[in-house]
């Protein structure tokens, strides 16, 4: 075996190693997503799930038609993080949905919104009606806005229209910082 056969092997294998430990320094990866206590007389749902793509990369999407004219939107959202059981996390915040599309305010909703906006279409004002989908939505570690320790992580969303729960939206997720 030539030397310039050994350094060049020597070369590729710190490429490689120094790739791993750089590029995927971070992992976030949705693991579940649940759409319950649906009111079906207000929405039906056709699709509330994950799809694996890749090793690295799971999309989540819902699918749903409102079956009435929404004009008065409150969502309820929370978060929580594993610790023997999923225990409340830094946020639980309710917005007026209609007013927020107008003009977007609250700090964690924004962020939140900024993610998932281009793969959906809940981006006009009110009123809704029928179609209401978000689809493919995925997320890679990088895309993550705020430093985040590892850990599991569950973000309950609850959909109000007119003061009745009409959805639950439930998305699961894992981040796993610094690996290497
Ligand atoms: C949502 O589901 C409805 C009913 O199955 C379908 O007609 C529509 O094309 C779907 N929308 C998207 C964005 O996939
Ligand atoms: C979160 O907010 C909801 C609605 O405002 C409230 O009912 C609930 O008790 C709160 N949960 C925690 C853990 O603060
Ligand atoms: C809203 O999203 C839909 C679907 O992605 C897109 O076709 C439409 O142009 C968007 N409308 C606005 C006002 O951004
Ligand atoms: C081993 C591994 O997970 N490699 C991934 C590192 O990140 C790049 C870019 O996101 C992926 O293409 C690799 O598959």
């Amino acid at each position: 075996m030539g030397t310039a056969f050994r350094i060049i092997c020597l070369i590729l294998a710190f490429h490689i190693v120094f790739e791993q430990s750089t590029i995927n320094a971070s992992r976030f990866k949705f693991t579940n997503f649940v759409c319950d206590s649906v009111d079906e007389s207000w929405i039906s749902v056709h699709k509330c799930r994950l799809k694996a793509i890749s090793r690295d990369k799971t999309t989540l999407s819902f699918n749903g038609t409102l079956r009435k004219t929404a004009k008065n939107i409150r969502v309820h959202g929370q978060i929580f993080k594993r610790a023997s059981g999923f225990k409340p996390w830094l946020y639980n915040i309710t917005i007026d949905g209609c007013r927020f599309l107008q003009r977007p305010y609250n700090a964690p909703a924004i962020l939140v919104y900024n993610l998932f906006k281009q793969f959906s279409n809940l981006n006009f004002t009110c009123p809704y009606e029928g179609q209401v989908y978000v689809m493919g939505f995925h997320l890679s570690a990088e895309g993550v806005p705020v430093p985040l320790p590892s850990g599991e992580y569950l973000i309950l969303i609850k959909w109000y229209i007119d003061k009745v729960l009409i959805l639950s939206t439930g998305i699961y997720f894992s981040f796993e910082e610094n690996l290497s």
